[in-house]
């Protein structure tokens, strides 16, 4: 049977759950209005006119990395120029700043660090809710979780225990990148597989934390290794519930090996055709968030109009993706969020990590 755009417009409208070859397809369908059309359709049921926001900052507490990912221009060895390592003072400076700047959330990742001992971690988070309890540590992708626990030589559930009690009160979603091994061999030999990064993810979960989930996109990738990527976290969540917000990542050319790449699929109408493909295809997650730092305010902003209900944060000094070229600033402020989500057409909700309200503007 050949499948046409109004027969999977027809299951979606009625609720029901598309195929793997019809979210391909739907990645192929030369009108982007009309995917953006459906789900915007989905979003409205979900979300109405409502779109999150937090007010976060980043910490990237170290880029020295003993992994060299091909997309990465953030990460450096020890010794080479650029690389730098926040000692916990640095780490409290900051929070303190976010603290008095209204932030609930502190977002920590970092690079895979050769010598820093476990205890560093464990103190970086007490360090942050000694600060205030009422901050929020959203910290560690699953590569760094599987790394620290290779170095305090405990289980991957000991070691969120651990975390947990010092402080670490959800995940982000950072380290899946495409999870199929033909392009994550390709693109980051070193790093995790990515039946290591789910496995461990269904521990998180298991462990009562809830965590993010992200895609790498615009780089080797196909539409059908973008399903894929997408069809193992949709059979993740049906079983574990774990994942708040789905949150694709666009890549970023500058300084990095894989940057010379000039993939077809690339460019804002991809941006938005990604983020509303994923809104109709994820029917079990409650969020899909436009990472502005990666797509520009613009496009998050008209991404509005494409299924998504979150833009992230004010974040507040972001490497990763700036190391990469980003032209987005380094921070928004509160009233610039809310300003973008207002001219959007919509109505802006600041959010803590959770996704519990806070306030509606
Ligand atoms: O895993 C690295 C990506 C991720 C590039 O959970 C790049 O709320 C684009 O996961 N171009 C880390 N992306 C960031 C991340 C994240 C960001 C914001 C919010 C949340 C959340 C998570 O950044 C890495 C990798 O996939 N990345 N280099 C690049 N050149
Ligand atoms: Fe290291 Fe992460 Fe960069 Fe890979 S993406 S090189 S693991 S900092």
């Amino acid at each position: 049977m050949i499948l046409t755009f109004e027969q999977i417009a027809a299951t979606v409208r009625a609720g029901g759950r598309i195929t793997d070859d019809e979210a391909l397809l739907l990645f192929q369908h030369h009108d982007l209005l009309e995917i953006g059309e459906l789900a915007a359709l989905v979003n409205e049921r979900k979300n109405g006119k409502r779109v999150f926001f937090n007010v976060n900052r980043h910490i990237n507490y170290t880029n020295v990395c003993v992994n060299r990912c091909q997309f990465c221009a953030f990460s450096k060895s020890g010794d080479e120029v650029g690389a730098y390592t926040y000692d916990l003072d640095e780490v409290r400076r900051r929070a303190q700043e976010a603290l008095a700047q209204g932030a609930t959330e502190i977002h920590i990742v970092g690079g895979l660090h050769p010598e820093l001992p476990f205890g560093y971690y464990l103190e970086m988070l007490r360090t942050v809710k000694a600060v205030s309890p009422e901050l929020h540590v959203k910290a560690f992708t699953v590569v760094e979780i599987d790394y620290l626990a290779g170095l305090a030589r405990l289980s991957i559930v000991d070691t969120l225990t651990e975390l947990q009690k010092a402080g670490l009160g959800s995940l982000p979603g950072g380290g899946a990148e495409i999870l199929r091994k033909e392009i994550r061999d390709r693109l980051c030999p070193e790093k995790i597989s990515g039946e290591r990064w789910l496995e461990i993810m269904e521990l998180v979960h298991a462990a009562g934390l809830k965590s993010n989930a992200t895609m790498l996109y615009g780089h080797l990738e196909s539409y059908a290794d973008r399903v894929d990527h997408m069809g193992r976290l949709r059979e993740l969540q049906d079983r574990t519930g774990g994942f708040q917000v789905f949150i694709p990542l666009s890549f970023q050319r500058e300084n990095n090996p894989l940057g010379h790449l000039k993939s077809p699929l690339s460019g804002g109408v991809d941006d938005l055709r990604t983020l509303a493909v994923a809104r109709i295809y994820l029917d079990n997650f409650a969020n899909i968030k436009a990472y502005w730092v990666m797509v520009g305010e613009k496009i998050a902003q008209v991404s509005l109009a494409f299924g998504v209900n979150d833009l992230d944060g004010t974040v507040v000094e972001e490497k990763i993706g700036h190391d990469a070229g980003a032209a987005s600033p380094q921070a928004l402020t509160r009233d610039g969020i809310v300003d973008l989500i207002r001219k959007g057409g919509k109505i802006p909700v600041e959010r803590d990590t959770l996704y519990n309200e806070l306030r509606v503007y």
